[in-house]
């Protein structure tokens, strides 16, 4: 018989959002007839929004049409590439420097084979888990250790640094995966904290995989939405981005990467160049109709609808915030991210976890699941149906004595 993947051997067994899924069905199994709010995995929640659903349907509607047929369309559509260009970095990238994807995790997954096994890995911690876990499957990282958090540096981002990690600890020669706005914290890095980390990934010889899944979010104009905002960035770094949060596309499955024409290896070779191969091998495109639904969304009436989107969910994240003070639970996020980061002191996040769903039948995310610094935090998703988190909201207030 065919001996087990090692590096598959080495993962935790089971992966974060399924392991919440199930801890709500072992609740509800015991308590029929509870009515669950999730406020746990940041899944969306409301419908995708009117002009962007009619270029879906539009773009269906032509797939059955001689004129509007399309088949494979590998790297994606031209005019969806620059168009995404225009609209997120000013026209700077030309087409083939962007390509669209399924979504940003999956491209992240993909990712790795550009650097393969053996590779120093650094990660915000806390940070989104498919970082590390990906990492680990490659071999970039090695088993995970008893207490669940080794073979990867983690760089601590914390009250007392402001959620931004010390960034000349960055493995040399290495990858460092960067969220901004972060999940779970959703901390927004400032200019001057991506000026030092750019400064130190070019000193280092560090690639940034830099995700910005949820930059649609930020709302004070002076924080860059991208790391090609910062000078330098396009000999440093990749970014991967979705239409999953900004248009509600987490179920259609739409995203980009941008890989500089600038970007090299320490021989010189292109890393476009081996981006653009591993991606005619391995993957076949994202659907033509989801991208006639980034059309949609990318055009003037689009762009409105996703802020009208994104603004309605920071809503949310706003009562949840409100909730949580009133509390007295000492939180971030929510400002510029769908995420509320809540302090529970002295706690063990999973305890905590198990506790709100007890008394108050929200499910929530446990800080320990994206790293050891998430082990007395609770992440508070903004994703979800106005009157579920008004009563989640009301509910929290069992917490007390
Ligand atoms: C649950 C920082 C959520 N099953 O939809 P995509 O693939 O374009 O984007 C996924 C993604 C990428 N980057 C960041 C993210 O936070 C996410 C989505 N994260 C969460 O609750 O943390 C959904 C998680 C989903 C998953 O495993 O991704």
């Amino acid at each position: 018989m065919i001996k087990r993947n090692p590096c598959a051997a080495n993962i935790k067994a089971g992966y974060l959002f399924p392991e919440i899924a199930k801890r709500r069905k072992e609740y509800a199994a015991k308590h029929p007839g509870a009515k669950i709010i999730s406020l746990g995995v940041g899944n969306t929640t409301e419908p995708i929004l009117p002009h962007i659903d009619k270029g879906l349907v539009d773009g269906a509607a032509g797939l059955g049409t001689a004129e509007g047929y399309s088949g494979y369309a590998d790297e994606g559509f031209e005019n969806l590439r620059r168009r995404i260009s225009e609209v997120f970095y000013n026209g700077a990238f030309g087409i083939d420097e962007i390509f669209i994807s399924d979504g940003a995790k999956c491209d992240i997954g993909r990712l790795q084979l550009l650097f393969g096994s053996g590779v120093p890995v650094a990660v915000q911690d806390p940070s989104y888990p498919v970082y590390v876990d990906g990492s680990v499957l490659i071999g970039a990282a090695g088993p995970w250790a008893e207490d669940g958090y080794s073979g990867i540096t983690y760089l601590p981002c914390t009250e007392e640094n402001g959620y931004f990690p010390d960034v000349t600890k960055i493995p040399e020669n290495g990858i460092f995966y960067f969220c901004s706005p972060n999940n779970p914290t959703g901390a927004a890095a400032t200019r001057e904290q991506l000026n030092a980390l750019v400064r130190s990934a070019r000193e280092r010889g560090t690639f940034i995989i830099f995700d910005a899944a949820y930059s649609e979010y930020i709302r004070e104009s002076t924080l860059p939405k991208s790391i090609f905002e910062i000078d330098g960035a396009k000999t440093c770094a990749v970014e991967v981005n979705s239409f999953s949060k900004p248009a509600g596309f987490t179920g259609v499955r739409l995203g980009w990467t941008v890989v500089p024409g600038e970007l090299v290896y320490s021989g010189g070779e292109s890393v476009n160049a081996d981006w653009n191969r591993i991606c005619g091998t391995i993957f076949n495109g994202a659907s033509n109709i989801a991208q006639y639904g980034g059309l949609a969304a990318l055009d003037e009436e689009g762009l409105k609808e996703i802020r009208r989107l994104s603004d309605f969910y920071l809503g949310n994240a706003k009562l949840i915030r409100k909730a949580l003070r009133e509390l007295g639970v000492s939180c971030v996020g929510g400002d510029n991210s769908p995420y509320i980061w809540a302090r529970f002191p002295g706690r063990d996040s999973w305890d905590v976890f198990a506790e709100i769903l007890e008394k108050c039948q929200v499910l929530t995310t446990p800080g320990a699941g994206f790293g050891p610094a998430g082990r007395s935090f609770i992440r508070f998703s903004a994703f979800g149906h106005r009157p579920d988190v008004e009563e989640a909201c009301e509910r929290l207030a069992g917490l007390r004595g």
